[in-house]
């Protein structure tokens, strides 16, 4: 039973999380309020060609429809990663299968092509010109983002997306459903964490399963929507803005329909050397609660733990009361 319903003429999902319409130049204003709040909200019209997100969507369906064995081919250090049931490496398991690939495509297809030939060729045009877009509608969320704040170059967030160094990842994520037999295990689709990045831009497809955690700690089920993309805000981001936005817990509860969830995710992260560090303009006299670090320590450190850590709280100062 879907828990919330959405009503698509007010400026909230049923669960109260904010629908932001971008296309309206006064939504600055909902995005800062939304990144404070939740840390996560819903975006329509927002520009990218549906058929873009279908197209990929079918790519992704027939790439999980292939033998196991063929999929486990699909691993080439540092390009792209199949996996199944393991996230991670320190031994979180889901019910869910992924692919992830560097956003640097021409070397994905590269080592791509080797593996899947011809096929690959249009898999990483469709994957391309998804991405794309994706990246350009996350750069005018965070240059909004910038102008509500009031910070100046308003691409001061935007910039470390569009850097051809941008570490950025890309995902698409199988939910198969749990075959009875399996029903009764306490099983979950991915489970709660925190995205590291700066901001991750997630389009699934009408399955549900996305839960988000609220400030109280309750979970409340995320109703999909196939045309519309949902936002998190990252641990990245909480730093720059000084834990002013907070990076959302999220989980996909296990999948009990008949149909598969397939979701797309963009993680837009900055280059490795970038200092992670609270917006001087932000500041006006408060102290950084962080430590200062490089997205690479932050990486590396957030690749060493487990999905449902606090990973910040090693880079928390102890502030004096
Ligand atoms: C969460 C966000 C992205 O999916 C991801 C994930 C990564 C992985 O699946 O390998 C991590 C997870 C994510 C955070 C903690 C570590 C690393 C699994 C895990 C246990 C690709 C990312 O960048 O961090």
């Amino acid at each position: 039973m879907e828990q919330f319903s959405v009503n698509k003429n007010c400026s909230t999902l049923y669960t109260g999380v904010p629908l932001i319409d971008i296309s309206k130049p006064d939504s600055k204003t909902l995005l800062v309020k939304a990144c404070e709040e939740f840390g996560f909200f819903k975006v329509i019209n927002h520009g990218v060609p549906i058929e873009y997100m279908s197209n990929l969507e079918v790519k992704a369906v027939n790439f999980f429809s292939l033998p196991l064995s063929v999929k486990q081919k699909a691993v080439s250090p540092h390009f792209f990663e199949y996996g199944n049931k393991m996230i991670g490496s320190n031994g979180d398991f889901g019910w869910v299968e992924y692919l992830i690939l560097t956003t640097n495509t021409e070397s994905s297809r590269r080592n791509f092509s080797s593996i899947f030939g011809e096929a690959a060729e249009n898999f990483s045009r469709v994957l391309n010109e998804y991405v794309s877009a994706v990246r350009k509608m996350a750069c005018e969320i965070l240059e909004m983002l910038a102008d509500g704040l009031k910070i100046e170059p308003r691409n001061v967030l935007s910039k470390l997306l569009m850097d051809d160094q941008s570490d950025s990842i890309f995902r698409l994520n199988h939910y198969p459903p749990v075959p009875e037999s399996n029903g009764k295990k306490n099983l979950i689709g991915f489970g709660e964490h925190t995205d590291p990045q700066i901001l991750s831009v997630l389009r699934s497809n009408n399955t549900s399963g996305l839960q988000i955690s609220l400030k109280d700690g309750d979970w409340i089920s995320i109703p999909p929507d196939q045309n519309s993309f949902f936002i998190n805000v990252g641990d990245s981001l909480q730093v720059m803005t000084n834990g002013r936005f907070k990076s959302v817990r999220h989980r996909v509860v296990v999948n009990n329909k008949k149909e598969s969830r397939v979701s797309m995710i963009y993680f837009g992260g900055p280059p490795l050397s970038e200092k992670i560090a609270p917006l001087p303009s932000l500041m006006k006299g408060e102290d950084s609660l962080y430590k200062e670090f490089t997205w690479f320590e932050y990486k590396r450190y957030a690749f060493q733990s487990r999905l449902a850590d606090n990973r910040l709280g090693l880079f928390e100062k102890i502030v004096a009361s």
